[in-house]
């Protein structure tokens, strides 16, 4: 019996890309800072020089998946990080945006073969992401260690085809 399980020893090895949406910037900025707080404390180098990290800013969580896409088609990443912030109260289009992009995410990773984590809030108010991006917790630190993971986990795997 094999189990395969990821663990978050083998993060210095690792590259990674995160996309963030501008929309909600005030939100999604504090993601993005939880996110680095957990790499970085796993071993991942985000200084500038160096950098085990790539970033790609779009302009709303509409677009993510589409950039995400194109980066783990690269080859380059062991895992994509995809940050955005969707709140219902601030139009008619969250059910849009919501559904595209959750869509979105998941037929980058299912298409690519490379962990592409979902990183966007969905909430109801300003109130609730933010609570959600550091005023109570914040979820960008969850979302880092979903890639971290992932990046461990996917190279242990069967290679696809393999009888
Ligand atoms: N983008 C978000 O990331 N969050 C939102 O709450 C949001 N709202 O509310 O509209 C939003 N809209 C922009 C959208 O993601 C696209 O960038 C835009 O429609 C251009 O394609």
């Amino acid at each position: 019996m094999t189990v395969f399980e990821g663990s978050f020893d083998q993060a210095s090895t690792s590259k990674f890309a995160i996309v963030i949406g501008r929309f909600n910037d005030l939100v999604t900025n504090k993601l993005l800072e939880g996110c680095q707080d957990c790499l970085k404390r796993h071993g991942v180098n985000v200084d500038p020089k160096g950098s085990q990290v790539d970033y790609a800013w779009v302009p709303g969580s509409f677009e993510v998946a589409l950039v995400a896409r194109q980066l783990a088609l690269s080859g380059q990443y062991d895992a994509i990080i995809c940050l955005g912030a969707v709140i219902r109260g601030q139009t008619p289009h969250f059910d849009y945006v919501a559904a595209e992009v959750s869509k979105g995410i998941a037929a980058a990773g299912f298409q690519t073969g490379v962990p592409v984590v979902f990183g966007i809030l969905t909430t109801d108010s300003m109130q609730q992401a933010l609570e959600r991006a550091g005023i109570k917790s914040n979820l960008g630190w969850n979302y880092a260690m979903s890639a971290l993971e992932m990046a461990s986990l996917m190279p242990q795997l069967p290679k696809l085809g393999t009888p």
